[in-house]
């Protein structure tokens, strides 16, 4: 195979004085092609059943200290990226009331560990569609014109539309923030890594369970030259953005 097409691909692809943010492994986007038409942040899960009391994760005995830590540094980058005219994406994981599109096995693990999904809990139904706890926190609410995109599963491009709204709206490079970094956020950018996106991680945007967890979800993007992507705070996203 030679390796001059693949370099001469990468080399044509920088765009000239392009724009790129200060990032680890590698400043991103990787060609310096950032333009609020073709970027989206995508917020993952920052549901009451992620982040409130009452809800899944707390249900589940975990601290939910943690998954709020993100809440603000979200903020202020919806706040900046809106102001740019960036696409703005939020998820939402949840089932059909009728469980319908919820795995047994899921469901069996959900109640070994006493919050059984699609059971009722203080918030409502555990991540049913529908029910308070399933909503988006109201600090990070959507504003119109923002996509929500509703998945049964922890990835977002699983069983969703999300490709296809990508493709519609021309996005190639992917700003990650939300719950958990080493779930639902990991899952959707090594889906959309694979998928040809360009993808950031937000360090202080994410959280997980544990924070041993959500450090070393930061350290496998970092792996391999950037293996998923690269890894960035919110401070160096917004002072990056054009
Ligand atoms: C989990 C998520 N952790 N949003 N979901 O079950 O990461």
């Amino acid at each position: 195979m030679s390796t001059d097409t693949l370099d001469e691909r990468v080399a044509a692809a920088v765009v000239p004085g392009g724009r790129t943010i200060a990032s680890d492994p590698y400043p991103w986007p990787f060609d310096g092609n950032l333009k609020p038409e073709n970027t989206a942040l995508i917020v993952i899960d920052m549901q009451v059943d992620f982040c409130a009391p009452g809800g899944y994760v707390d249900s589940m005995g975990y601290d939910i200290s943690l998954t709020r830590e993100p809440i603000e540094p979200i903020r202020r980058v919806l706040d900046a990226m809106r102001a740019k005219g960036y696409h703005i994406i939020h998820t939402r994981e949840g089932h059909r009331p009728d469980l319908a599109d919820l795995p047994a096995n899921k469901r069996w693990r959900s109640q070994r560990i006493g919050a059984g999904i699609g059971d009722q809990g203080p918030c409502g139904r555990i991540l049913v569609r529908g029910e308070p706890g399933w909503e988006i926190i109201p600090e990070l609410q959507p504003v119109e014109g923002e996509t929500i995109i509703d998945k049964p599963g922890k990835g977002s491009f699983v069983a969703t539309d999300l490709e296809l709204v990508l493709r519609q709206k021309g996005i190639r490079n992917i700003v990650l923030a939300g719950v958990t970094t080493d779930v639902c956020v990991h899952t959707t950018m090594r889906d959309a890594n694979d998928l040809g996106y360009e993808c950031v991680l937000l360090s202080d945007c994410t959280a997980a369970t544990k924070r041993e967890n959500h450090l070393a979800a930061i350290d496998m993007v970092k792996m391999q030259g950037g293996v998923f992507g690269a890894v960035a705070t919110s401070d160096a996203l917004i002072a990056g953005l054009v």
